[in-house]
């Protein structure tokens, strides 16, 4: 039997891990829940499995559309990673990210304000905190090893990947899957805001979307019947611990805080919620699919 602390460890982030499976890789995403950048030594229960199975629903509404590296939510996945790990396949990973904007929030909220454009794009004067887009936008960014992503212009990301049409390859599949997801959400009543995508190259050298896809980790999602432009939009999944925190006069940096059993068992039914929203189906079909 096989188990994670057998298996090299290639890469961990803040809240998922990425081991060595020989031929494939494992992507396993953790309970680990970070606010303000900053990760909590409390974890919540299902987290991972929600945004596995949140990664494996757009996986295969978009296949037709985009290619992409899953391979199994079984084979090499070991008992204490079900439902969390994914098998994939290795790829050359291209050294930008691919952000998608509908809306205007976050970090485009900042840059339009400051500056009129985001990721060299100029945008229609006068909008307001949380605006739907004319149209979605291309913003990709760096990968930064330390610190925050920047965000560049689609020159600079073609300077980087080295190639531009390729650049615009990885602009089309990242408009290409952001309008379907977007599409896909609305019917179940929720905004898909903004997303980031990962790509890279099989040995084929066809470019697939790797990574984690379309999860509350990766996007934000809005529930649509609560929208309302000019403010902030509360996120679906963490407002609930960010609320908490706030309150606690933490000053965002770290250690953080350990989190109390009332906010953990809020906080794990808005990301359960959060799946049956988005894929229609109850979370325990996940989970039973996913039974050793
Ligand atoms: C993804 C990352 C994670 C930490 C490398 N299919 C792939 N082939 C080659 N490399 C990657 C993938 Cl997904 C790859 N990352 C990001 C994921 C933990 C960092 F789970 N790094």
């Amino acid at each position: 039997m096989t188990t994670l602390a057998d298996l090299p460890l290639v890469a961990s982030g803040k809240v998922r891990d990425l081991y060595d499976l020989g031929d494939r890789l494992l992507m396993v995403a953790s309970d680990r829940i970070s606010t303000y950048d900053v990760v909590h030594p409390t974890p919540i229960p299902d987290k991972g499995k929600v945004l596995a199975g949140l990664s494996v629903f757009w996986f295969e509404l978009t296949g037709d559309v985009v290619p992409h590296h899953l391979l199994s939510v079984t084979d090499g996945v070991p008992d204490e990673a079900r439902g969390r790990g994914l098998s994939v396949r290795k790829l050359d990973m291209l050294p930008v990210e691919c952000v998608v904007r509908g809306y205007l929030t976050g970090s485009g909220w900042k840059d339009y304000q400051a500056t009129g454009a985001v990721a060299g794009i100029t945008l229609p004067a006068g909008l307001r905190d949380s605006e739907k887009l004319p149209e979605p936008i291309f913003t990709p960014s760096t990968k930064a090893d330390v610190g925050h992503d920047e965000t560049i212009d689609f020159d600079r990301a073609a300077e980087i990947v080295g190639d531009r049409a390729v650049m615009e390859q990885l602009r089309d599949l990242s408009i290409a899957l952001y309008s379907a997801a977007a599409d896909h959400a609305a019917s179940r009543g929720v905004i898909l805001a903004d997303t980031k995508f990962e790509f890279g190259r099989d040995g084929e050298g066809v470019i697939r979307v790797g990574d984690e896809v379309l999860t509350p980790d990766s996007s934000r999602f809005w529930p649509a019947d609560t929208y309302e432009v000019g403010r902030p939009q509360p996120s679906f999944d963490k407002q609930y611990v960010r609320d908490w925190a706030a309150g606690t006069g933490w000053d965002k940096t770290p250690p953080a805080p350990a989190i109390p059993a009332d906010v953990v068992a809020g906080t794990r039914g808005r990301y359960v919620e959060s799946y049956e929203r988005i894929t229609g189906q109850p979370f325990d079909d996940w989970l039973a699919r996913v039974a050793p």
